[in-house]
């Protein structure tokens, strides 16, 4: 199933990292920002299925997906055939100059696949911040308000108005200000951590502290992730998004999904936002959308999305024929493989396997998440009380043995698995053997 021709195993023929890593990583040290981190200290040599193999010939689990980017695989073949023809064809004309078919064709996928059926209209970019940056733009002009509102323990990117909607200082934000000025930051929900407020008190929560604060004729757009990505893998209570949905709708507020990590099959729905039936009004897409290539876009209700004045959405790259000949292809390999119902046996398996350990081992305080973007909260035994270490040090032993592992979270204290959709069932077995040998060893 997964169609490439890697070896499907993970296989060590040196320590991690081996040797040729070890060269690489030295010139890196003298070579790159040392702003830029990473995670697992081996260098990428190919990558396919739900296998990474370093340039020492190592074969590794990847658990990680490039951070929720490889949803279909790292070299999906109907992505390399696509890429490949349209990079023989052009490179680059800048649809803003002369526009080509494939932007368009991306356009209408988008405005089909994603949650409710009234017209809509797309706009694409290059990240996932640049999406972000840009429906915050449109539901302002669409609005003609300023204000901006986002959660605890969001992630929304890096560049300025982002970093300001970004909940967590280090690394994201610290020392990188001054912020965008009319952003607010509201309580969400924490199930594990907010002691059982349900989905509807705790919109109730987050509504009253808008008005009081904000005030909704001040309001263009609530920004939310329907499952919070880098801030845990926070799955608000049932019955949250909903409320929040018909409150902006009642309000004149553009509800904003930040499906950037959320989307594309990775939780067991096309969307996140389906699964309890929410529509926004704009959705914001990335990562998962393009196979591995650079594309973000927009999407949403033709009147908001039509708002900004001709000339008023673009950039030199938004949408680059090659990204958007991966993203076509990325779509029908989603939709022809039936990799949404892949997501859901993923999360099956793999929540088995995370359950039973929690079961026997009170230090994993909350299983928690959808499909194939699960995670695990780390606490010290007995309490709720975060464990970064802990997870620091799980993730490196997985690290050391062949396993992609990251970790996320306000507290730094959350596992969290995002294999590629067409990882086998062996090579997720195999490594939560070794996630499983983890919890065994470090005590
Ligand atoms: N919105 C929900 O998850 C990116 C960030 C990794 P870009 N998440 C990974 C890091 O440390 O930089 C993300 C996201 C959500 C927006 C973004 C931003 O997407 O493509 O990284 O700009």
């Amino acid at each position: 199933m997964t169609g490439v021709s890697l070896e499907q195993k993970r296989r060590l023929v040196t320590d991690l990292p081996g040797p040729r890593s070890q060269e690489l990583m030295a010139r890196k040290l003298t070579a790159v920002a040392s702003g830029v981190g990473t995670t697992v200290p081996v260098f990428a040599a190919r990558a396919g299925g739900g296998i990474v193999v370093d340039v020492d010939g190592n074969q590794l689990i990847d658990l990680g997906s490039g951070i929720a980017v490889t949803t279909v695989g790292a070299s999906a073949p109907r992505v390399v055939a696509a890429v490949t023809e349209q990079v023989e064809a052009f490179t680059h004309t800048c649809f803003m100059v002369t526009p080509y078919e494939s932007y368009v064709a991306v356009a209408e996928a988008l405005n089909r696949v994603t949650p409710g059926d009234h017209e809509k209209r797309s706009v694409l970019f290059n990240s996932g911040a640049e999406a972000v940056e840009n429906a915050v733009k449109i539901a302002r002009a669409h609005t003609g308000r300023d204000a901006v509102v986002v959660f605890d323990h969001a992630y929304h990117g890096r560049t300025n108005l982002t970093m300001a909607m970004t909940a967590k200082n280090m690394p994201y934000k610290h020392g990188f200000g001054p912020f965008a000025p009319e952003v607010y930051r509201a309580p969400g929900s924490y199930p594990y951590r907010d002691g059982g407020v349900d989905g509807r008190a705790a919109a109730a929560r987050a509504i009253d502290q808008i008005e009081k604060q904000i005030g909704a004729d001040n309001l263009a757009a609530l920004v939310i992730e329907p499952i919070q990505g880098e801030g845990g893998f926070i799955a608000p209570a049932t019955g949250f998004l909903p409320a929040l949905a018909s409150w902006c709708r009642a309000n004149g507020v553009v509800f904003v999904a930040d499906e950037v990590q959320t989307g594309f099959a990775r939780t067991g729905d096309m969307f996140a936002c389906d699964r309890e039936g929410v529509v926004p009004d704009l959705i914001v897409t990335a990562k998962g959308i393009a196979g591995g290539l650079p594309l973000s876009a927009v999407t949403g209700r033709a009147e908001i999305m039509d708002a900004p004045h001709v000339g008023g959405l673009g950039g030199t790259y938004g949408g680059n024929p090659i990204a958007c000949a991966a993203a076509l292809a990325a779509l029908e390999t989603i939709e022809a493989d039936g990799l949404v119902a892949r997501a859901r046996a993923i999360e099956d398996r793999v929540r088995t396997r995370l359950l039973r350990l929690s079961g026997t081992d009170s230090r994993l305080g909350d299983v928690r998440g959808r499909g194939a973007m699960l995670a695990v909260e780390l606490v010290r035994a007995g309490s709720q009380e975060p464990d970064p270490r802990l997870a620091r040090d799980v993730s490196r032993y997985a690290h050391q043995r062949g396993v992609i592992v990251l970790t996320c979270g306000t507290y730094g204290n959350v596992l969290r698995f995002l294999p590629p959709l067409s990882i086998s069932d062996e090579l997720l077995d195999d490594a939560f053997d070794v996630l499983t040998a983890a919890f065994e060893e470090i005590r």
